[in-house]
């Protein structure tokens, strides 16, 4: 067992209840010492001792909960303290832990314990730490999906099949006279570019994951005065933006974040196209260009009492807002929408709120499909090393197809099995370790 390290598992400030976590060599012993005698050093795993930490003279109630190893986070002796969440206290308890010798944890240090015991994969470590920072539903089911083995169940069967062919191959190097027939050499090579595929998959699901993790963005495109300033303010139920009859009143990029209830967007209003472009505003022009040249939906906003819309600028999904619904509707949109194919048309009235919901409703249902496809996506250092592994899988079906032997491909195929290894067994390389871990938070 590792020396002894002690974290808060709760996020620090006042609050009912704080939980210190200890883990290590002696963690029960160390724990015990602070205690007013109630929690004893021979205490079962898996049990709760209620009583008191003694500190400078006070006590102060506390929960103990001992986990002893294997059977615990870390797969050591582990002790959570739960107490009163006044910051003296928690304060006092961790001063006297460190005086006692128990170190304060690093960042993630708990979770890379347990990925060193073998009690997490990398996978679902990485699970963890993006179940941390989940901001919506979206992110958190899909790091529960992390955390619940299902890429790792993936990669697990990527690597057997890899395994596979390599075995083949090795076997066939015993025989150093046997030629391979042109079939056998089809066969390998199809069955290298499959695996190939299933990375292709799992990648592609991440990005698709980090564009909902970093918030879609969402670009409002229209004619001045097509009502899109009001729209943003209608949406988040304030003042953000200015708006006014006069054509042209916004002059910049607005960006700003929209919760849908289950996922988060970012909307940015923009200038109006057709607005005067004074050297400033043609500056602001050029990165509303950019910008939605980047985002993942154009909404094209359009005034219902005004002509047809203008074509979306880019080749992003669209979706068609009509503004002014309680103006006489005159916009014609039938051939506007045969056209471009928006994923949604919503009517709105964004000064009374009216179509609102609709609208949040659509963005939301967008957001979230935007990841249905394949939730369970690779994503930090697992996809690192999966495509580390396709780079390797990638040279050798080159080389096995340029006839250059079962020797060098099975070079190739090793790199990409030993690419993949730490991510569904244990793994102790130390850089590796110290690169992933670096970016869990303290208590972790
Ligand atoms: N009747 C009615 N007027 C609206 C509605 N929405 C916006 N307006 C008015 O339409 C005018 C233009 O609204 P803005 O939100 O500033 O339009 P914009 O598209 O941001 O315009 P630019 O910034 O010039 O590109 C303002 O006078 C708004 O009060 C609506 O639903 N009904
Ligand atoms: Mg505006």
């Amino acid at each position: 067992m590792s020396e002894a390290i002690v974290a808060r598992a709760t996020a620090a400030g006042g609050a009912t209840v704080a939980l210190i976590r200890v883990s290590g060599d002696r963690a029960i012993e160390h724990v015990a010492e602070r205690s007013d005698g109630t929690l004893a050093v021979d205490a079962p795993g898996q049990s709760v001792t209620v009583g008191c930490v003694a500190l400078d003279g006070c006590t102060w109630p506390a929960r103990f909960t001992v986990f002893r190893a294997p059977r615990s986070y870390t797969g050591e002796d582990v002790v959570e303290i739960a107490l009163p969440g006044a910051t003296p206290a928690v304060g006092a308890l961790l001063d006297a832990l460190h005086a006692g010798g128990v170190r304060p944890a690093a960042p993630g240090e708990f979770t890379r314990r347990a990925c060193v015991a073998g009690r997490l994969d990398l996978a679902r470590a990485e699970g963890i730490q993006a179940l941390v920072r989940a901001r919506d539903d979206a992110a958190r089911r899909a790091a529960v999906e992390l955390t619940g083995g299902a890429v790792s169940g993936r990669i697990g069967a990527l690597r057997a099949a890899l395994i596979d062919v390599l075995a083949d191959l090795e076997a066939s190097l015993d025989f150093l006279e046997h030629e391979v027939d042109p079939a056998e050499a089809d066969d390998v090579g199809a069955r290298i570019d499959a695996l190939r595929d299933t990375i292709a998959r799992l990648v592609r699901g991440a990005e698709a994951r980090q564009r909902v993790d970093a918030a879609p963005r969402i670009v409002l495109h229209g004619r001045t005065n097509a009502g899109k300033s009001t729209l943003l303010n209608g949406l988040l139920g304030h003042e953000r933006a200015a708006t006014g009859a006069t054509p042209g009143t916004t002059r910049d990029l607005i960006g700003a974040r929209v919760a849908l209830g289950g996922a988060t967007v970012v909307v940015f209003d923009a200038p109006g196209v057709g607005g005067a472009a004074s050297v400033g505003d043609r500056a602001a022009l050029e990165t509303a260009e950019r910008l939605r040249a980047d985002a993942e939906l154009c909404a094209v906003v359009v005034d219902g009492s005004d002509r047809e819309p203008p074509p979306p600028p880019c080749a992003t999904p669209c979706m068609l807002v009509v503004t002014k619904r309680d103006l006489a509707r005159r916009v014609p949109i039938d051939g506007w929408c045969d056209a471009h194919r928006p994923i949604a048309v919503v009517d709105v009235h964004a000064p009374s709120g009216g179509g609102l919901t609709a609208l949040r409703d659509a963005w939301r249902g967008w957001a979230v499909g935007a990841v249905a496809e394949d939730p369970a996506a690779v994503v930090g250092s697992v996809r690192a090393a999966v495509l580390a592994a396709d780079r390797a899988l990638a040279a050798a079906a080159e080389t096995w197809r340029a006839g250059l032997g079962a020797e060098i491909a099975v070079v190739h195929l090793r790199e990409a099995t030993d690419a993949l290894a730490g991510l569904t067994d244990g793994i102790d390389d130390e850089a590796v370790l110290d690169v992933v871990f670096a970016r869990f938070c303290i208590g972790k």
